[in-house]
């Protein structure tokens, strides 16, 4: 049985010439964000990479192939269908064997930016453990991701929708490094801080890659999550959003919404509540990461040759 990675011209290029390569999710464009502004900020992101210094591949599964770069009529599918299926790290093999449109999301995007050896990855923010852990055990399986597959993240903490010192417990039992990027606290998606510490911090790109250099030197598995706060002048503070995330977790309650729909509906009627403000602050935070992450992979280039 055969699954080809598919990539694009620019990406194939880049590789052979080992040139940076950072990778793009697609759940983000397919479940994170309305049309037509995912696809606005799809083409924004990928142009900050670029602009800072590497190749972007934003990554899907078009009818059961995986592509590794997208078109911008490729880019479109994913940014208008709702067809699309939104895969981790178990529907994968569905969406291939099935040949399914599917969006991938941190830990799914994370398996394949590995087979397709990228090592940079930016997203908005990373799923977690959601809050009321002990009466719904709903844990993001991009967590464990970051235990099994060798790429750093570049992103804005965890979504704020979540219990974020859980999240970091169990980052930190999975042996998972955070890292603060100019900051030693904790970020909380819209916001620069969330009162939690982050384990470790790094001041400069180059700091980051040779962190992640000699990780792997040493024969450590696994990535590492660079946590990189929302730019001060898109932030929303913590007390203004935490009304609305409280009234969206009762609306996602009466509403009996749970597994891979709940993160998505708490987007959109995040959104909705705030009045496109919260769209607005996640779209900044995720151009913010697409330049970090674009310069940590030059700087890791750098750091090999
Ligand atoms: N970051 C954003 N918006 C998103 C996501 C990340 O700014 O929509 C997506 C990512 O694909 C992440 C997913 O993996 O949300 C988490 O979903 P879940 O909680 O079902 O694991
Ligand atoms: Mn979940």
């Amino acid at each position: 049985m055969k699954f080809p990675l598919k990539y694009s011209n620019e990406v194939a290029l880049a590789i052979q010439s080992s040139l940076p390569v950072v990778a793009l999710e697609s759940t983000i464009i397919s479940h994170g964000m309305p049309y037509p502004k995912n696809l606005e900020v799809a083409l924004l992101v990928e142009s900050t990479v670029r602009s800072n210094g590497a190749v972007p591949a934003t990554i899907a599964i078009i009818g059961g192939e995986i592509h590794i770069g997208l078109s911008s009529s490729e880019l479109e599918i994913f940014a208008q269908s709702s067809s699309v299926m939104k895969c981790s790290r178990r529907d994968l093999p569905m969406a291939i064997s099935a040949r399914l449109n599917g969006a991938t999301t941190v830990s799914a995007t994370m398996i394949l930016a590995k087979m397709a050896g990228i090592k940079f990855f930016a997203t908005g923010g990373i799923g977690g453990v959601h809050r009321g852990f002990h009466t719904m055990p709903d844990v993001s399986a991009d967590l464990q991701e970051f235990h099994l597959s060798e790429v750093v993240v570049v992103s804005a903490g965890a979504k704020a929708i979540l219990d974020l010192l859980a999240t970091l417990e169990v980052l930190e039992t999975l042996g998972v490094p955070v890292i603060g990027y100019q900051t030693d606290e904790f970020p909380a998606f819209y916001s620069r801080s969330s009162g939690l510490k982050t384990p470790l911090r790094c001041n400069t790109p180059e700091e980051v890659a040779s962190f992640v250099g000699a990780k792997w030197a040493m024969g450590l598995n696994g990535g590492a999550l660079v946590a990189n706060p929302i730019p001060a002048e898109y932030e929303i503070p913590q007390n203004s959003i935490e009304p609305y995330i409280q009234e969206a977790l009762v609306l996602a309650e009466k509403a009996a919404i749970s597994g891979k729909e709940l993160t998505p509906f708490l987007l959109k009627k995040l959104n909705e509540l705030t009045d496109g403000k919260s769209q607005i602050a996640n779209q900044a935070l995720v151009i913010n990461n697409a330049e970090l992450a674009a310069r940590i992979a030059l700087a890791y280039t750098n750091l090999l040759t």
